[in-house]
């Protein structure tokens, strides 16, 4: 889960707050991987290991990174708090825990007071597949090669949708 996947610098930096959240988050890493993103994950806790995200966040902008998607699941204050210490948008999947299946993940993420963005997505892979789409789409603004891809994906997608049910 460390190296950088896709070849060169990493643009799209994937954190999340446990080893656990894995599951759910390598589905971002996939679909990123898919698109020939280059990207980087790694296991970052707001509450366990709080220096390891500051540092992360503070030297996101200057380590070439330009879109960060956190996952975390419960009391999931890593997006916010990241966001709070970087200006690169910031896309928050709310992990699906097991006591409230994701909903305080959701409410924690989502409910960002004004003047701190988080662009949250769904809840489990849903939404972290979303928010590589999401990345990819914020890249592609200034990437042509880029943007060809993402609109190949979504024709192939639209191509794989069967007519009828059975
Ligand atoms: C959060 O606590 C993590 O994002 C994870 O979803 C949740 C549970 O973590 P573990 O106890 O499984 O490590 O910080």
């Amino acid at each position: 889960m460390s190296e950088t996947l896709g070849g060169s610098a990493p643009l799209v930096g994937i954190i999340m707050g446990s080893r656990s959240d894995w599951e759910t988050m390598r589905h971002a890493s996939e679909m990123l991987q898919g698109l020939d993103v280059p990207h980087e994950c790694r296991v970052v806790s707001a509450h366990r290991t709080p220096r390891r995200m500051v540092d992360y966040a503070e030297r996101a902008v200057a380590r070439g990174l330009k879109v960060i998607i956190a996952g975390a699941g419960g009391a999931a204050h890593l997006p916010g708090m990241t966001a709070s210490m970087t200006r690169l948008p910031v896309l928050g999947v709310p992990v699906e825990s097991h006591a409230l299946k994701g909903q305080d993940s959701l409410l924690s993420i989502v409910q960002m007071p004004a003047g701190i963005p988080v662009g949250t997505l769904a809840i489990g892979r849903a939404g972290a597949v979303n928010a590589a789409l999401m990345a990819a789409a914020i890249l592609a603004l200034s990437d042509p090669a880029l943007a060809e891809r993402l609109d190949a994906h979504r024709v192939a997608q639209s191509e794989g949708v069967a007519e009828t049910p059975e």
